[in-house]
């Protein structure tokens, strides 16, 4: 029979009941004091539970203390602010290394005036012309698969890049077609655009920056869905602007997290199948061009194209950026 009396009592009176218990108490001792303050049920199904002993109360008492832990800190979880933009900083590097990349807090960078005349010359119509002649990689077909992230090697396509700017220009918003950072774009004959990327060497490790950067250009209407890294990244907003949607790796339990670094809530969809998701603090913000976005490890985040977009990713931070999977 399952003992109830955790459920029965409130829990600084079961919490009583099971110390003295565990202490040796006579049970008929720790009946009548129960019984005088009006638990007179609790008390009888003490007196029944003959083969109730300390350790079956000690792990009684533990268990009470995780439900009780576990509901405080939920209901403290969920009284936190909610939908906080996040802060928009101009920043001294050790100060973006003290306060947020080790903190593990979000933040925007702006300006950023290192890449200021790569943004203004990274037209649709300068990469066009420049490097249009490249073959990259982006990902098609996605519109007729709910779970395009997640299937993404079945929507790799190879094009020019001025082919990809051409459907881009022409397509209208859609969330199609996108080139995005696993295309490892900067992997190909593209990674001549590197002598275009100037080094943030205050910032950024400009040793590592190959293969630690990526490019991503999509239509208006483009989604990444909620997803974490294993890493910090900053994204740079190259052309066009970005919503973004970020919830701290506390979430996790609220984020319907069924395969790998995916969830399944559709930020930017339908949210009523998933009334967890609904107590979860968010914090939000629009992405321009000359800024960038610090993604720490471990956070949620989604993002929406809320026009035709460029942007750079980095992950070669002057700090240690390699988190590994465990499981
Ligand atoms: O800009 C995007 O579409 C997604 C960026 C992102 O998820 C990332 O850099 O991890």
């Amino acid at each position: 029979m399952e003992f109830t009396l955790l459920d029965s009592l409130p829990v600084d009176w079961a919490a009583w009941t099971l110390q003295n218990v565990i202490r040796g108490v006579a049970i008929a001792d720790i009946q009548s004091a129960l019984r005088l303050a009006g638990y007179d049920e609790s008390a009888r199904e003490l007196g029944g539970r003959a083969g109730f002993n300390a350790s079956e109360a000690a792990a009684c008492t533990v268990r009470s203390l995780i439900v009780y832990r576990t509901a405080l800190l939920r209901r403290m979880y969920l009284r936190k602010q909610r939908n906080q933009p996040v802060e928009r900083r101009e920043l001294d590097p050790s100060l973006f290394y003290s306060s947020y990349y080790f903190a593990n807090e979000p933040v925007i960078l702006a300006p950023l005036p290192t890449l200021e005349k790569l943004r203004l010359d990274w037209t649709f119509d300068y990469l066009s012309r420049r490097f249009g002649d490249i073959l990259i990689e982006a990902q098609r077909g996605r519109e007729g698969d709910p779970d395009y992230e997640i299937n993404f090697d079945k929507h790799r396509e190879k094009m020019r890049l001025d082919g990809l700017i051409k459907l881009i220009e022409d397509s209208g918003p859609n969330n199609d077609i996108y080139m995005c950072a696993n295309n490892r774009a900067l992997d190909s004959e593209l990674s001549r655009m590197f002598g275009e990327i100037p080094d943030i060497d205050d910032l950024l490790e400009p040793k590592h920056a190959r293969g630690k950067t990526f490019l991503w250009m999509g239509p208006q209407g483009t989604i990444t869905p909620f997803h974490y890294d294993l890493m910090n990244v900053l994204l740079y907003q190259v052309h066009g602007r970005k919503s973004f949607v970020l919830a701290p790796p506390e979430a996790t339990p609220f984020m319907y997290n069924d395969v790998s670094v995916y969830s399944r809530v559709n930020y930017f969809g339908d949210r009523s199948q998933f009334p967890l998701f609904e107590g979860v603090p968010l914090k939000t913000g629009i992405l321009h061009p000359g800024e960038a976005l610090f993604i720490p490890v471990g956070w949620w985040h989604a993002i929406r194209a809320e026009s035709k977009s460029i942007s750079l990713s980095f992950t070669n931070f002057l700090d240690a950026n390699e988190y590994r999977k465990v499981t």
